[in-house]
């Protein structure tokens, strides 16, 4: 070994050692086993920590997170106050003024102190805002709980009923303790409040103060009608004079259509109190549905709370003074031998706390038979079967939620129907007529149902349920081409395993199920199981091969075609809001058949309401007027049937005399109705005049239209759809009401069950092709008639969506007795309309 020394600078001796080959070679290794030892002990470190942080530290952290996302919860409570011992002041009703303020201070401090009685209450209680005052005197208020994340555990103890209790004490105490003071408390209610209600008047933001007079006045949400801003919180406090109360009503209504994030909440009361609450309602309402309410007293709050980022116009309000009793009074004796009477304001929605009782009275000897023509009494959280809240009583019974029909008679020449309506939630109400009968002979030439009402004596015992009660279909004998159901009904033969329920006790489709190794066609026939999904058709509708397997190399005709030419097989995958095809095209062009608007469901009548089918269509020729229906299936394009253009006249086919109105209901009313040249009529080349094979056409339009909340394309269904057996679809146009009569004014609409293709194929004597399919009822009374020809049948799929299964074609009449309509089926000639218009 080598060495050599030096001087270091402070003096003192440093060795350095100079390594001979050889020992530098067995340091070098010493180095990288240390490096070695060191990388490994860090990646060792590093694994720990990770362990250590996903268990430990993550789960903690996650815990973070969703408290986060928790957030502290604001638990607020709303009501009123009477206060005893303190003269009205007009002045009171006013937000700015020192009376109110003064006044406002004081009862704040009232409840804070109140709430001082229960350690919980007083413990999270963050503040209590006097919101309004009006005549008696009521105080209004609300009170707000803030719980901290860590503290979530005891929201359940937030209840109506301790609030209140402690509210009640602090009443108590004060008639024993604070006798001197000048204000008392007599009463008080506290509901349990939505905290975006909870506004503070004297801050001002979005906050109204209105006086309903005689002469109506208007007001509307912020930023109407280009659209309200997100976090819109507002109010408004409307008073009317002592003896008036207040009508509001809302011309225009379009806000989010999720009550959850957008809402407007009426309230016959000046605080948001729920238990005060007329109604809560969001997303659009068509002119001929208006929301309109009334309060039972002179003072009505409105609040318009907006969560939801999509912008929609808003609301416009009208206000108005009427007499209080409007609202108060109604009832009464009703001695005419017919008539007709309502809830109180119908249609608008009838007021809170009104009690009424008509005392009908026709001459002795005779009876009274009633008739609602609409019904609907709804509340959340009641049971139609109860009836707890508003309902209608006649006869002992007790009526309320909404009834397609009800019919009713009396066990003597009087009768008394009364209605009620409690202090929250109200509808639209009630309206019926009543006339007298003569018990001897309640029908004359007519059957008589166990109800009371009447119905042509050739609706009884035909099988179908005239009377609503199938009184009409009891104790009948069968003829030999009927099928005895097991509840003692007759049926058509026809109808034995077509799928649908005709007996309603499932005997007609009882015995029809297959053997164990079987299959069951959707026509009702038995096929061996091994024709399942054996990539053959083997049922005559397919049935075997549309809920197979989703295999993209399986491709039959009953297979929804991806553009990528993959292949789905499940039944109607297209716009079902799933991605079934891997280039998501069965989910494209899906921006179809839905309806804007939130409809009315008045029920009973067949007039259909404005923007209930916005896809159909009414044709005009030359000055005839409306000749056929058609739908829309894109801007540009309308579908028809090729019989209304190619008949003997050669005009029919010339596309300038047409004129197509899209968004009509009425036929003398233009309103929102958009006219439209026709540019081009496409025929199918294949239909057939004497068969009406193929009635199928396609109109292009000069110009595009314009989509609205009255103009929307109904879905095209592919060609793999399937409109099963017994599905109930519909029918609309301005055809004829009965065969042979003048064509209706307003949109009509029957609901019509798809048919049988063999039991079609049986009644129409084998003129049915594969092009077409039937729809309607065996038993007659509802079809399509003349002038609806053209016009869309539309079935509502699961998915939400409206497709087209038929076009307005033939039929032997209209609505006959084992006649249904023919319509062309638009699965079959859907490639067609494809390749014609490039939809
Ligand atoms: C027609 O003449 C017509 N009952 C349309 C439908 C039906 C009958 C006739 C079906 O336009």
């Amino acid at each position: 070994m080598n060495s050599a020394r030096y001087d270091g600078h402070n003096g003192r001796h440093e060795r350095v050692d100079f390594l001979t080959n050889k020992e530098k070679v067995s340091s070098k290794r010493k180095f990288v086993i240390l490096i070695a030892v060191i990388v490994a002990f860090l990646v060792l470190a590093a694994v720990a920590a990770l362990l250590v942080w996903l268990f430990v530290f993550k789960d903690a952290d996650s815990e973070a997170t969703l408290s986060k996302q928790l957030g502290p919860s604001a638990q607020v409570f709303s009501g009123h106050m009477k206060l005893v011992g303190v003269p009205y002041n007009v002045k009171l009703e006013d937000t700015n003024s020192k009376e109110f303020e003064d006044l406002a201070v004081n009862l704040e401090a009232i409840l804070k102190e109140n709430y001082k009685k229960d350690p919980l209450l007083e413990k999270y209680h963050t503040k209590s805002v006097i919101s309004a005052f009006s005549e008696g005197v009521i105080a209004y208020y609300w009170s707000e709980f803030d719980i901290p994340v860590e503290d979530l555990e005891v929201v359940p103890e937030f209840s109506e009923e301790r609030v209140l209790e402690s509210l009640e004490n602090g009443l108590e105490e004060q008639g024993s303790m604070r006798s001197d003071s000048d204000i008392k408390i007599s009463e008080v209610t506290a509901s349990f409040t939505d905290s975006r209600m909870a506004r503070n008047p004297r801050a001002k933001e979005c906050f109204y103060r209105l006086e309903a007079e005689e002469t109506a006045k208007r007001f509307s949400s912020p930023g109407y009608p280009e659209g309200y801003a997100p976090k819109s919180r507002c109010q408004w406090q409307i008073r009317a004079a002592e003896d008036k109360a207040i009508f509001v009503s809302f011309p225009s209504f379009h806000i989010e259509d999720d009550c959850a994030d957008d809402f407007v909440s009426i309230f016959d009361s000046l605080s948001p109190d729920d238990s005060q609450a007329i109604t809560e309602k969001c997303g659009q309402r068509p002119p001929a549905n208006p929301l309109a309410v009334a309060s039972s007293g002179n003072i009505m709050l409105i609040n318009f709370i907006t969560d939801s980022n999509v912008q929609r116009p808003g609301f416009e309000a009208e206000y108005t003074a009427i007499p209080r009793s409007r609202v108060k009074t109604c009832g009464g004796v009703l001695s005419q031998n017919q008539g007709v009477f309502t809830s109180p304001l119908h249609p608008s929605f009838y007021p809170p706390a009104v009690h009424c009782k008509w005392t009908i009275k026709v001459p002795a000897g005779k009876k009274v038979r009633v008739k609602f023509t609409m019904f609907r009494m709804k509340e959340p959280g009641v049971d139609p079967r109860v009836c707890h809240k508003d309902y209608v009583e006649l006869m002992g019974t007790k009526y309320c939620g909404e009834m397609s029909s009800l019919d009713l008679t009396s066990s003597n020449n009087v009768l008394d129907v009364s209605f009620h309506s409690d202090e929250s939630y109200t509808d639209k109400g009630f309206s019926a007529t009543y006339s007298a009968y003569d018990p001897e002979n309640p029908c004359p030439n007519k059957f008589a149902c166990a109800s009371g009402m009447c119905i042509g004596s050739a609706l009884h015992c035909d099988g179908w349920n005239d009377c609503g009660d199938m009184s009409d279909e009891m104790e009948c004998k069968c003829d030999k081409d009927q099928y005895s159901c097991d509840n003692g009904m007759c049926k058509p033969n026809l109808w034995v395993c077509d799928r649908v329920n005709d007996c309603g006790d499932g005997s007609d489709e009882k015995s029809c199920s297959c053997g164990d190794n079987e299959w069951r066609c959707g026509n009702g026939l038995c096929m061996p199981q091994v024709v399942l999904c054996d990539k053959k058709m083997d049922c005559e509708d397919g049935s075997d091969e549309a809920s197979c397997e989703t295999s993209p190399g399986i491709c039959s005709d009953y297979s929804f075609k991806c553009e990528n030419t993959d292949c789905v097989n499940k039944v109607n995958a297209e716009c079902d809001r799933i991605n079934d095809c891997s280039d998501n095209s069965d989910e494209a062009k899906c921006d179809c058949g839905t309806r804007p608007y939130k409809l009315n469901r008045i029920v009973g009548g067949q007039n259909a309401e404005t923007g209930e089918w916005p896809w159909q269509v009414s044709l005009h020729f030359q000055t005839y007027g409306h000749v056929c229906g058609a739908s829309v299936i894109s801007a540009k394009w309308l579908l028809s049937a090729s019989h209304c253009f190619v008949t003997n006249s050669p005009e029919n086919h010339v596309p300038s005399n047409w004129q197509s109105y899209s968004g009509m209901q009425d036929q003398y009313k233009q309103g929102d109705v958009q006219r439209r040249a026709v540019k081009r009529i496409i025929s199918h080349p294949a239909y057939n005049q004497m068969t009406f094979d193929y009635d199928v056409a396609l109109l292009e339009l000069s110009e595009p239209l314009e989509f609205t909340n009255t103009i929307q394309p109904i879905c095209l269904p592919s060609s793999s759809h399937i409109f099963p057996a017994g599905m109930s679809c519909w029918v609309t146009g301005w055809g004829a009401q009965r065969e042979g009569a003048a064509k209706a004014q307003l949109l009509q609409k029957a609901m019509v069950k798809i048919i049988n293709d063999t039991v079609c194929n049986l009644v129409t004597e084998g003129q049915l092709t594969s092009r077409m399919l039937c729809s309607g009822f065996l038993a007659g009374g509802v079809d399509a008639c003349q002038g609806d020809s053209g016009g869309p049948l539309v079935c509502f799929e699961e998915s939400g969506k409206w497709f087209q299964a038929g076009i307005v074609s033939w039929g032997e009449g209209c609505a006959r007795r084992n006649k249904p309509g023919v319509y062309s089926r638009v699965t079959k000639l859907i490639d067609w309309i494809k390749t014609e218009t490039g939809i």
